[in-house]
């Protein structure tokens, strides 16, 4: 915990803003929960490490100020892996997309919940895939419209947090980007806790998700 005054500029990397996101993105609500955790907590920038694969989402592991690696889709959660193996005294997290994580990355979450590594994954599920295009994802849903699916999807999308625990998570949280306090205090949770942690926060894709549906 600490006294001092949030500035957000202490958390960020200001060389690579503006940042990507398009106009009402819910991705920067993240971003804004997890830096103020992050203050909350008190911790030292030092040490934590964030791994990203790809995605707009995966993107703000370019815009923080902590060690970052920007790895390759899907696969994030296997360096935070070789990470937390070599330095179990950082703090690893790893933010995704619901096509990075449940998707390409899905056998690699599953088995990062069974392991309970001392992870905290942050699910950023928009429901699409925003960055290439709006292709539907595993948390699309039947009867959604995407660029891949024209006429309507038909395949039922996952439950993270049902997938989450029943794989053998610890600490298993959703909330939506529309309570973005309520997301900060899950995250400080999810860092806090010692184990696998996912917190899934539903956040909206306008572009993609929000003008087909
Ligand atoms: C191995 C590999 N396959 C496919 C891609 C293309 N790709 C990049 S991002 C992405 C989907 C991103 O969707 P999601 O993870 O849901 O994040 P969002 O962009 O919606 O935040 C895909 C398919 C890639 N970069 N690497
Ligand atoms: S494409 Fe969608 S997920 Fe990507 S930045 Fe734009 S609104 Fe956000």
């Amino acid at each position: 915990m600490t006294t001092q005054a949030f500035n957000f500029k202490d958390y960020i990397r200001p060389r690579f803003f503006p940042h990507m996101w398009c106009p009402g993105c819910g991705h920067g609500i993240v971003l804004g929960s997890l830096v103020r955790a992050v203050h909350e907590l008190g911790l030292n920038k030092n040490e934590i490490v964030m791994t990203s694969g790809i995605g707009c989402s995966s993107r703000i592991s370019g815009y923080v100020d902590f060690h970052t690696l920007h790895t390759i889709h899907g696969r994030a959660l296997a360096f935070a892996t070789g990470v937390k193996l070599s330095k179990p005294s950082l703090k690893a997290i790893v933010p995704m997309g619901d096509g990075d994580a449940l998707a390409i990355g899905g056998n690699h979450f599953i088995h990062a919940a069974r392991r309970n590594i001392d992870i905290t994954a942050i699910v950023m599920n928009n429901r699409i895939y925003g960055m290439t295009g709006g292709q539907f994802s595993p948390l699309s849903g039947s009867g959604k419209k995407a660029t891949t699916a024209p006429y309507l999807t038909i395949d039922r999308n996952f439950d993270i947090a049902d997938l989450a625990k029943s794989a053998g998570a610890t600490f298993v949280a959703r909330s939506t980007v529309f309570h973005a306090n309520e997301c900060k205090d899950l995250i400080k949770k999810a860092i806090s806790h010692k184990g696998f942690s996912v917190v899934e926060i539903l956040t909206q894709c306008p572009t993609y998700y929000g003008r087909k549906n």
